[in-house]
């Protein structure tokens, strides 16, 4: 079964859109999984003060991999992307998120899904709206209604 997925990707190292451009040519790569749709780009602040600015975009995925074996597909495309995991939160060149999987809930110790911050963050929301305006979440949330509850505001839209 074939089941679509909506992937957060976020760098904010070593030029941030080259390393968008990579992961999603590796996602298009993996096994059982065919690329569905990329959003625009996206970029902001840190969420963290002190850091470079973040750009961010969501790819969405049809795939017949199980949650956890597409996660260690993620990983080792962060790895490959030469993310070093240096400090929770810390700067990276790359970040692949799970945002969605199907209408699975997901509270495994390795994965959470829905991702458990993307109700309130732009940089999720405002992408993913492009490619899955009206969804509804798995855990019933509205996309809709979080989008009205997060302002664009301090996003910035890339023209591609
Ligand atoms: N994990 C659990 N659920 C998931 C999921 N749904 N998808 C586990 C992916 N991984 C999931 O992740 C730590 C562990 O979370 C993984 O080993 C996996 O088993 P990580 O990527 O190593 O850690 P992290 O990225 O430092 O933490 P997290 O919570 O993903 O950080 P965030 O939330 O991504 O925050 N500002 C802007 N403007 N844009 C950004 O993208 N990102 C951050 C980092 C801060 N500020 C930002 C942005
Ligand atoms: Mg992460």
């Amino acid at each position: 079964m074939t089941e679509r997925v909506y992937i957060g990707l976020g760098s904010n190292l070593a030029d941030p859109a080259e390393q968008l451009r990579d992961a999603i040519k590796a996602l298009a790569q993996l096994p059982e999984t065919s690329l569905s749709g990329v959003s625009s780009f996206y970029v902001s602040d840190s969420l963290l003060p002190g850091q470079p600015r973040y750009t961010n975009a969501v790819a969405g995925l049809d795939t017949s991999l199980d949650p956890l074996r597409l996660l260690d597909g993620l990983q080792a495309i962060e790895n490959d992307q030469g993310r070093e995991r240096l400090e929770r939160w810390g700067p990276r060149t790359l970040d692949l998120d799970i945002l969605l999987f199907g209408d699975r809930l997901i509270d495994e110790p390795r994965l959470k899904v829905p991702h458990y911050h993307m109700h309130a963050r732009a940089f999720v929301l405002y992408p993913l709206a492009e490619l899955a305006p009206g969804i509804t979440l798995a855990d019933g949330r509205a996309l809709d209604d979080l989008l009205a509850a997060c302002p664009f505001e301090g996003l910035e839209r890339l023209s591609v």
